[in-house]
């Protein structure tokens, strides 16, 4: 009884904490769902491949260095956040990426983001690079903090987060948040992976690192009910035998 008791009051102390870190978030991206160009706007039930340099904050690796909009609706596809989204595979098996600077070292970041397959079963990757101190792509000084693949079917837009992942520390360089196609259900190269919504930074997603939890009277808090909850599952696992 009293454990139980315990352990919703620790709910909810962590459930505060965490609302107190998501009020203060931003995103460390620029355009994150897709929604500029806004010029010609695309249009609902259409899409385009546009040139890189009209697509706010993204850079891509595609064969003809085209982003490919789509306008919510197209081929039955509502758009997850606005009315805009992206293939991730363009015209190639393409990546998508934004250097983000102005992180502090030492800091949790977290991240968001929507994914959706075009035919089948869509297969990505989400890796986030440390570009070390020429702040360059590629070079000996990166460190990867964090690489993962995600599948998603045509079922619907599946939202991923850091949540339940080891926490992300920043090193203080630039950062590069990249997704790169890996395979598609279509099997075809330029059919697949759809992407909206992104979100990363500090204060995005989950918050994973205990040195995250921002005021110290909740830490005591945590710490008091932590101390009493072991004392009671202690003295409860004693009764049992
Ligand atoms: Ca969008
Ligand atoms: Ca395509
Ligand atoms: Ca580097």
């Amino acid at each position: 009884m009293f454990l139980k008791f315990s352990v919703a009051a620790l709910t909810l102390i962590t459930f505060a904490s965490i609302a107190d870190v998501k009020s203060a978030q931003a995103s460390g991206l620029i355009n994150g769902g897709f929604e500029t160009p806004g010029t010609p706007y695309q249009q609902p039930g259409t899409f385009s491949f546009r040139n890189e340099s009209d697509v706010l904050g993204w850079e891509t690796t595609d064969s003809q260095n085209k982003i490919e909009i789509w306008g919510t609706g197209f081929n039955g596809v509502s758009a997850a956040e606005g009315t805009q989204f992206a293939e991730l595979n363009a015209n190639s098996a393409s990546t998508l990426s934004q250097v983000v600077s102005g992180i502090a070292s030492g800091l949790e970041v977290g991240f968001e983001f929507f994914h959706r397959a075009r035919v089948g079963t869509d297969v990505m990757n989400l890796t986030i690079t440390d570009l070390g101190l020429d702040n360059i792509f590629g070079s000996s000084d990166d460190t990867s903090l964090f690489t993962k693949n995600y599948s998603a079917t045509t079922a619907a837009w599946v939202q991923n987060t850091n949540a339940g992942e080891a926490p992300i520390i920043t090193l203080g360089n630039n950062l590069r948040f990249a997704y790169s196609a890996i395979s598609t259900g279509s099997g075809n190269a330029s059919v697949g992976n759809f992407l909206d919504g992104v979100s990363f930074g500090v204060g995005v997603g989950a918050v994973n690192s205990p040195q995250s939890v921002p005021e110290p009277a909740s830490m005591l808090g945590l710490l008091a009910f932590g101390a009493l909850g072991a004392t009671s599952l202690k003295h409860k696992q004693k009764e049992k035998v």
